[in-house]
C-alpha cells in the first residue's frame, strides 16, 4: 500500500539563517508548497526583503543564533499563527577562516563554535519541548561532509559539524517513541555566502573554491530538507549526505 507524503499546507516550519543561502532557498521551497514558514537571520534588510517575497505566510525573526537569551526572547514573539512549528531547519552557521591549526585565530574558531554549536543546540532545546507535547515535530540539523571527511584547514569547522551529526543522532535516542523525528542533512560543495564569509569578505578567495567544479546550488539543498520533511510521518531519514 502507497504511503501517503506529509501536505505541506500543514507544516510550520522553523529555519534559522533564512536571509540567504539553504536556508533562504529553503524558505522559498516550502512557502511555496504552501507551508507556514518563520525564517530568522540577523540582517534586517535581507529579512524584510523575504518576508515581502513570501507574503503572509512568513513571519521573520532577527536574533543572533548565539545567545541564548534573545533566541527564547524571539521565540516567545512568534505570533498565535505561527506558533505549532512542526520543522526546525537549524541551519545557520557556517566556517570561518582556512588557516592550519597552527595559524588559526582562537576569535574565528569561537566564532564557529558559538554558531555552529552553541547556536545550534539553543535552537533544538528552546524549540523541542513544543513539538513533544503536541507530538508531532521534525528537526533537521545541517551538517557537512566536513563531519564526515577531513581536509587542511578544516579543524573547527569540521568538528562543529561532527557535533552536529552526533547530536542529531544522540536525539534520535532521546526521542524514541516520541513522534518527533531528527535528521541530519550533511552537504558537500554548494555555491552560496559560505565562502565568502569563510574568507571574510575575499570574493577572489571564495569564487576561487568553485572554479572548475560545478558546486550544488542551495536549492539543491532546499530540495533534500523539502524531501526528507514530507516523507510519510512513519519515515525518518536519519541522514542524508
Ligand atoms: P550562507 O553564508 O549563505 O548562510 C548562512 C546563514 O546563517 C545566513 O542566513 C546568516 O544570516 C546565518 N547566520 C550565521 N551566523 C548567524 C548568527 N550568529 N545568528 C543568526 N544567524 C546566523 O551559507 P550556507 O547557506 O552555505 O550555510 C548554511 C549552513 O550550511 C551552515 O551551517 C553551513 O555550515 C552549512 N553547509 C554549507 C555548505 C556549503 O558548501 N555552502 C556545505 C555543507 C554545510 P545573517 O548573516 O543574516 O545572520
Ligand atoms: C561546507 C562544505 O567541503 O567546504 O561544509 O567543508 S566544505
Amino acid at each position: 500500500m502507497a504511503s501517503k507524503m506529509l501536505d505541506p499546507k500543514t507544516l510550520t516550519v522553523l529555519i534559522t539563517g533564512a536571509t540567504s543561502g539553504f536556508g533562504a532557498a529553503t524558505a522559498r521551497r516550502f512557502a511555496q508548497a504552501g507551508a507556514k514558514v518563520i525564517g530568522t537571520g540577523r540582517r534586517q534588510d535581507r529579512l524584510d526583503a523575504l518576508k515581502k517575497e513570501l507574503g503572509a505566510n512568513c513571519h521573520t525573526l532577527n536574533f543572533d543564533v548565539t545567545d541564548n537569551a534573545a533566541t527564547i526572547k524571539a521565540l516567545q514573539s512568534i505570533p498565535a499563527e505561527f506558533q505549532n512549528i512542526n520543522v526546525v531547519v537549524a541551519n545557520a552557521g557556517g566556517a570561518v577562516g582556512l588557516e592550519p591549526a597552527q595559524e588559526a585565530k582562537i576569535e574565528d574558531w569561537d566564532q564557529m563554535i558559538g554558531m555552529n554549536v552553541n547556536g545550534l543546540v539553543y535552537t533544538v532545546r528552546n524549540t523541542l519541548p513544543g513539538m513533544v507535547a503536541r507530538d508531532e515535530g521534525h528537526v533537521v540539523v545541517i551538517s557537512s561532509v566536513a563531519a564526515n571527511y577531513s581536509y587542511p584547514g578544516g579543524n573547527v569547522y569540521g568538528a562543529t559539524k561532527a557535533f552536529v551529526t552526533r547530536f542529531a543522532l544522540n536525539l534520535r535516542c532521546d526521542l524514541l517513541g516520541k513522534n518527533v523525528r531528527v535528521t541530519s542533512v550533511e552537504p558537500g560543495l554548494a555555491e552560496t555566502e559560505f565562502s565568502i564569509v569563510r574568507f571574510k569578505g575575499d570574493k577572489e578567495k571564495a569564487a576561487a573554491v568553485y572554479k572548475g567544479v560545478k558546486p550544488m546550488t542551495a536549492d539543491d539543498i532546499a530540495e533534500q530538507i523539502f524531501f526528507v520533511c514530507t516523507m510519510p510521518r512513519h519515515v525518518n531519514i536519519n541522514r542524508i549526505e
